[in-house]
Parts: structure tokens; sequence; C-alpha cells
């Protein structure tokens, strides 16, 4: 099989989300028949939906090149997600880790168990705006380009964690 390319958003916001989030990228890095991670800045984001009150999220993106199948790599995550102390209590309630499939090379599918890409990537700044920072070329298949998503608003303002110092 020939190595696809894979992006996966990454959140979190419950204990040290940035250390969850760097775990999170060497653990992709070590994943086997996975190669050439690439990582997104940091960003923090304030909660979309969910229960009131919880806290801010860390979210990235990274992306890397697989031989596992799509239903493979999904299981994977999850399997990274357990790991890293996910307990599934609430729809979109706080969670040390989230991974999600946003895209798997061009592939299209609408099933509960993996849609692709991921269903709610487009209406996201907390994933569009990492993306582009990884892959600014990148067109989400049935939405666009990510150039022309993220013109096209409303989003949600975020700022990354740490800013470029300003030069000059
Ligand atoms: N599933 C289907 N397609 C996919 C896919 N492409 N990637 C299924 C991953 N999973 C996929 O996921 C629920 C089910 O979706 C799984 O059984 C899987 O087979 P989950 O991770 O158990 O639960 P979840 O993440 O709470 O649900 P969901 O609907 O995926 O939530 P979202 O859309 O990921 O939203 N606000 C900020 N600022 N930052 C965040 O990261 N995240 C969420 C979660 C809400 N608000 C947020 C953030
Ligand atoms: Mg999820």
């Amino acid at each position: 099989m020939q190595p696809v390319r894979a992006y996966i958003g990454i959140g979190s916001n419950l204990d040290n989300p940035v250390a969850q989030v760097q775990r999170a990228f060497q653990a992709l890095d070590d994943l086997p028949a996975c190669a050439n991670i690439a990582c997104s800045p940091l960003y923090r984001t304030a909660p979309v939906g969910g229960p009131p009150g919880q806290p801010d999220y860390i979210n990235a993106v990274a992306a890397l090149d697989t031989v596992l199948t799509a239903d493979d790599l999904l299981k994977a995550l999850q399997a990274l997600e357990t790991v890293q102390g996910r307990i599934r209590a609430v729809r979109w309630g706080a969670r040390t880790l989230d991974l999600d499939l946003l895209l798997y090379g061009q592939m299209t599918r609408d099933d509960p168990w993996l849609t692709l890409p991921h269903p709610r990537l487009h209406q996201r700044a907390f994933v569009l705006q990492p993306l582009h920072d990884i892959a600014p070329n990148l067109t989400i298949p049935g939405r666009g380009t990510l150039t022309e998503l993220l013109a096209s608003g409303p989003l949600q303002a975020i700022a990354p964690l740490e800013p470029p110092p300003a030069t000059g």
C-alpha cells in the first residue's frame, strides 16, 4: 500500500493540556506504520459547545504519512486517547485528549464510526488555522480550499499559545 497523508486534530482541556498535546505529538510520531510527522503550533481556544464552565482548550494539528487503513488509524488514535486517560462521559465534555481523524488523503466517507472529512472541520477555526499552518495549500474534499474556508467566516478568533516575538 502506498502511504497516505493523514491529518489529525488534537484537543485537550484537562490535566495540563499543553503537556497532553506535546505527549500526543510524540505518541503519533511513535506509531507503527506512520512517518514524516509535521506538528502545528499550539493554540489556546475557548470551548465550542458542550457543558458550560469547562476550561479553555489547547488545540493543534499533526500530519503524518501512514500505511495503516483509515479504520486502523482511527483505532490507533482511540487507543492513544485511552492511554492518556480519556474518559467519555458527556458529548463535547472536557477531556484529557481528543484525536480526530480530520482527513485521510482525499477519502470521503459517511459512516457514524468514521466520517471523512471530519464533519465539523470546516466550521472550526481551532482546526482550520493549525491545518493552514502546516498545509496552506490543502483542499478539503467537498468544502473547498483552506484559504477559502478561513476567509468565509464567521469563525471564532483564536491566538497562538506563544506568538512569535515582534521583529524590526
Ligand atoms: N467518528 C466519526 N468520524 C470521526 C473522525 N473523522 N475522527 C466517531 C474521529 N472520530 C470520528 O467521538 C465520537 C465518535 O465519533 C466516535 O465513536 C468515532 O467513532 P469521540 O471522540 O468519542 O467524542 P467527541 O470528540 O466528544 O465527539 P465529536 O462529535 O467527535 O466531537 P468533536 O466534533 O470532536 O468536538 N472546543 C474547542 N475549543 N476545542 C476542541 O477541541 N472539541 C470538541 C469536540 C467540542 N468543542 C471544542 C473542541
Ligand atoms: Mg473526537
